[in-house]
């Protein structure tokens, strides 16, 4: 397919990863470049897919008893530096902003690449006492950070939309049981808005963040054969509580120190879902997330029907608009075949084509973009047929990519399979001892495939790398 002439449809397949992938976003509409580098305007048909996003967790989050604020873009440069010990490894991606005009200012601001040294001096005047527990906080904002790695929109990007969640308890049970509820919410969304299957589990000590006890995540296992952190949600233990000066005194006022949590989910899910879903005509879209749900397109074969059938075509717009779907008419001169191709590109989960013999049989033909299958529908029927249908492709798109996942899941007992399953693009399910070296030693000799989560401590059998008592069960592959 590469070099044909037609410059509308996509010219990559989807075995040549980037170019396919970068055709799409653009074909798609759903991103367009800047001149800085890792910086992307997400056009109307992404922003909507992270505004149902939004709407879909920050419900969950309210209805758990997070409330949402607002804490400022620029951080002062003492602030940042307060926490050293986790900011260390960060500081080359920090952006600042120096100038007003131009004039120096007294102190550098950073851009937010996360919101921690904000928020919680603000959170140490705040808490004072056990009544002022819980205190939990969210709130959805663009970060940057400047990497160095190339850059891959949606996936890497080096400004992002994301949120982030701040806790503060009174006890560790508290903080342990929010960060699992999160990662469960996390998992959620992936599910109910993007049907795709996730991955639960913990990270190692390295992979983990710094400032954390422990970190729970949710990876997902691209059909390229990479894996892929999905969300994070870490319990921090009461390191930032001492760090920052956050105390409380107890019913017996004794000074005590809280247990923190953070976590967030990022407008990388968009591009997760792209890739999981996606084929060589362009994007695959859950109906939960797609702008548009249904592409209506008239046939018209002679001049004389065009009235009837753009009659017809609009009161069935009307009939679907009735059961809250999101519906479009393609009325433009393209031939059909033409406006087939170019709303499959741009990945609407369902097309209505209506004709006059459509309509002598009271009926319309519909067409599922996921895996082609035609049905007609009554025209009396549409209003309860059509979500059913939608639903159907929320439900085979996830099923399919939890066979993926399955199929492409291998158990192996030795460094021999584990380096072969690699090699194959496998996602390995297998036991490891805990020790670091071992865990570097895998990196080493797979070239580069990482544990990407613990997900149980009480396995069977030995260490695939040492031989040793297996302390975990662990999840490996290549990542992105
Ligand atoms: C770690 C930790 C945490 C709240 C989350 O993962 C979820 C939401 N924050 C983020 N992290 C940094 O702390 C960090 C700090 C600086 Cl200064 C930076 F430039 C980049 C960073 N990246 C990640």
């Amino acid at each position: 397919m590469v070099g044909k002439k037609d410059t509308k449809g996509l010219t990559a397949e989807k075995d040549e990863l980037s170019q396919w992938y970068t055709q799409i976003l653009q074909k798609a509409e759903l991103i367009e470049y800047t001149d800085i580098s890792g910086a992307y305007i997400l056009r109307p048909r992404s922003y909507f897919i992270w505004e149902k996003v939004k709407e879909y967790f920050d419900d969950k989050i309210k209805k758990d008893g997070v409330r949402n604020a607002s804490f400022p873009l620029l951080i002062p440069k003492s602030n940042l530096m307060k926490e050293k010990q986790h900011i260390e490894g960060f500081t080359p991606e920090v952006a600042w902003v120096t100038k007003s005009g131009n004039t120096k200012l007294t102190e550098p601001l950073a851009i937010r690449p996360t919101s921690e040294t904000i928020m919680y001096p603000a959170y140490s005047k705040w808490i004072r006492s056990y009544r002022d527990l819980p205190l939990r906080l969210n709130q959805w904002c663009n970060v940057v950070r400047w990497e160095f790695k190339n850059p891959i929109p949606f996936l890497r990007s080096r400004e992002f939309l994301w949120q982030e969640g701040h806790s503060v308890f009174e006890t560790k049970q508290e903080a342990e049981k929010e960060v699992k509820t999160i990662q469960d919410f996390y998992e959620d969304v992936y599910k109910e808005m993007y049907a795709i299957p996730v991955i639960k589990g913990r990270k190692t000590e390295k992979e983990k963040f710094a400032g954390a006890d422990f970190t729970l995540t949710v990876e997902a296992f691209l059909p390229s054969g990479k894996a892929i952190q999905g969300a994070t949600s870490h319990m921090l233990g009461q390191n930032f509580a001492k760090a920052f000066d956050i105390s409380f005194l107890d019913k017996n006022e004794k000074k005590q120190l809280p247990w923190q949590t953070s976590w967030g989910i990022t407008t990388r899910t968009i591009g997760v879902a792209i890739m999981m879903h996606s084929d060589d005509k362009g994007l695959v879209l859950s109906p939960k997330i797609a702008e548009t749900q249904i592409i209506i397109i008239p046939i018209i074969p002679k001049k004389s029907e065009e009235s009837k059938i753009m009659k017809k075509v609009n009161e069935i717009k009307d009939k679907l608009e009735k059961e809250n779907l999101r519906v479009d008419i393609d009325d433009s001169n393209n031939s059909p075949g033409f406006k087939f191709n170019e709303w499959e590109m741009k990945g609407v989960p369902l097309r209505i084509e209506l004709g006059p013999r459509d309509i002598k049989d009271n009926q319309v033909m519909t067409a599922r973009r996921d895996n082609k299958d035609k049905q007609a529908v009554k025209i009396k029927d549409l209003n309860k047929t059509i979500p059913e249908i939608l639903e159907k492709i929320h439900q085979s798109l996830y099923t399919k990519a939890k066979k993926f996942l399955k199929d492409n899941t291998i158990e192996v007992k030795n460094m021999k399979e584990l380096k072969q399953a690699i090699q194959e693009k496998k996602i390995v399910k297998t036991s490891w001892s805990g020790n670091q070296d071992d865990e570097e030693a895998i990196k080493d000799e797979t070239g580069g495939a990482k544990i990407l989560c613990i997900t149980d401590d009480n396995p069977k059998g030995k260490c695939v790398y040492s031989n040793k008592k297996a302390q975990h069960t662990v999840f490996i592959a290549k990542s992105y």
